[in-house]
This record gives C-alpha cells, structure tokens and sequence, in this order.
C-alpha cells in the first residue's frame, strides 16, 4: 500500500493524518499547523501531547510542535509566541510517494491577525514523513510594500520516558540565555545538557546537530535556517499552574526548539525565509 493521507478528526478539530508503507504515521491539526504525533516505523511516539491539552480551537494545543511566529515567547509586544498557534490554517498541499507522506499548510494576514501585526504575510508548514525521519519547515514570506521583522520557533515538545534520565548532547561550548535564571548568559560546559530542574535555556548559534538519549531510543535533532536552540522543561512548580498539563507531565516532555529567538529575521517586500527542523529516529 502506498503513502496516505487522510482528513480526520482530532479531539474535534480537522486535521491529517499520514502514513507510510514502512509503517511511519503523524498527524497533523489544521488549527496552528501543528504537528501533533509522530510515529516512526515500528517504534514509538516521539512527540509529547498532553492529556489534558485543549482543543476548542481557539487556545494554543499544549504539545506536538506549535508554531511560534512572528515573535518567539515575549520577545516583543505581540501574544506569547506570536499569532499562528491559534489560528487554523488551510491545506496548500498533499503529496504522497512510495515512502513519504508531505503536507504543507498555510497562513495569509486576515482581518485579526492584521489587527495584531499589520503585515502581508504568507506563512506556510511542510511536513514531511519519510522512513523514521520527521521534517518540519516553516516558510515566510513577505507579501506586502514595506520589510518586516520577525522571531519564530518550532516548539518540539519531545517525548521521553523519564526526563532525568534523558541526555542531550551536542551543546558543549555554547553560549546561552537562561530564562530560568534572570536570563543571565551562560556557557554551557557539559557533555550532555540533563534536566533536573527547571530549565528553560535559549541558545546562541548552535551549528552541530543533536542527540537526544532516551534509555533505548536515541533521535537526532538537525536544523538548518533557524540559528538557536532552546532547551524547555517547566518542571514541577510550574507544570502545576499549567492548567492543561498533569502534574507528573513534566517528567515525559523535554522541549527542544528550533529557534530564531536572539536575533530577528529581517525580510524585505517580496523576500522568503526558510527554516527547518528535522527528528531522526536512530
Ligand atoms: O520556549 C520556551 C517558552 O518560551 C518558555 O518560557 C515557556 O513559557 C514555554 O515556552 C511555553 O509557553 P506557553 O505560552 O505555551 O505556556
């Protein structure tokens, strides 16, 4: 059986999903663009979706990769991680092969996201499904007369079995700004970043790609266009005044973001950017 893709409901709202002949799935919500599972062939889920997430199709869906455009957190006067992950998108389009599955969802200015950031914009999400290999790139594109300014992330909320004991590696030597610690710059100099507390790290020009340890289960983190990584976990106290996550949730999610967070991305009239991240399951 080739590759498919189908239109389903997800905690009802619309969203697709995909499948390939070697057994690989994700789905994926129409409202944000945002990636909510993913599955590679004959192992696990990767991607963390809390249980107690809302999907009513206007708050942000806690999990899976939201979309974070045109301002990464509270880099700026706009919402918390800007304005696409609650607003829906539309199919742009569906391609399938003998092993891949692609979809790419888009987001034009409307009256509301106008009365927030006056720009033309067309933002628009591939993802592609292909052997144990998620690719999830985001696409921007100035519309308008006039150059815009912009920071954006792709939110990955991975799942791991118990948080303590997963390392990360490929940060060593790296500057960053710790937003756990009155975003003091520090240097990262451990072999592997282990969360153990609350973390919540943004780092600077990280060029190597990344290995996630998870017990068993290892999965590479690549990126390319987006120049940071930040590193979430919310821990304990404030897992528990995030109304849609369980308590203990903070023990199966790490965050690991593609990120262009410290510097902005200039576009002029008629000009695109283009930034990816890729999960290799290994
Ligand atoms: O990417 C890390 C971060 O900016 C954290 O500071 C934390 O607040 C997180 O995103 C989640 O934000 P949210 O608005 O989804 O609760």
């Amino acid at each position: 059986m080739p590759a498919t893709i189908e239109t389903i409901d997800f905690h009802g709202q619309p969203a697709l999903a995909l499948a390939t002949q070697a057994g690989a799935r994700a789905v994926v919500s129409l409202f944000g663009a945002q990636v909510l599972s993913w599955i590679p062939p004959g192992s696990e889920e990767r991607l963390y979706l809390s249980p107690a997430a809302v999907n009513d199709g206007s708050s942000a869906i806690r999990g899976g990769i939201p979309v974070c455009f045109p301002q990464f957190a509270g880099l700026g006067k706009l919402p918390k991680h800007g304005i696409l992950r609650t607003r829906p998108s539309v199919v742009n389009e569906q391609r399938t092969g003998d092993d891949y599955a692609l979809v790419t969802l888009r987001f034009t200015e409307t009256d509301e996201t106008w009365a927030i950031w006056p720009q033309n914009f067309v933002a628009e999400l591939t993802v592609v499904v292909d052997g144990g290999r998620l690719d999830v790139e985001l696409e921007v594109e100035n519309t308008g007369h006039a150059p815009f300014a912009f920071t954006a992330a792709l939110h990955t909320y991975l799942r791991v079995r118990e948080v303590e004991n997963a390392r990360l590696e490929g940060l060593y030597g790296h500057n960053y700004r710790d937003s756990a610690d009155h975003d003091r710059i520090k240097r990262d100099s451990g072999d592997v970043v282990v969360v153990e507390d609350e973390t919540d790290r943004v780092y600077h020009d990280v060029k190597r790609p990344l290995l996630l340890r998870d017990g068993n289960r290892n999965l590479g983190i690549n990126a390319e266009g987006f120049p940071d990584v930040v590193v979430w976990n919310p821990w304990e106290e404030r897992c528990a005044a995030l109304a849609d996550m369980p308590a203990n949730g903070f023990r199966h999610m790490l965050c690991v973001e593609a990120a262009a967070a410290r510097q902005r991305i200039e576009l002029d009239a008629g000009e695109s950017w283009v930034g990816r991240q890729s999960l290799i399951a290994l």
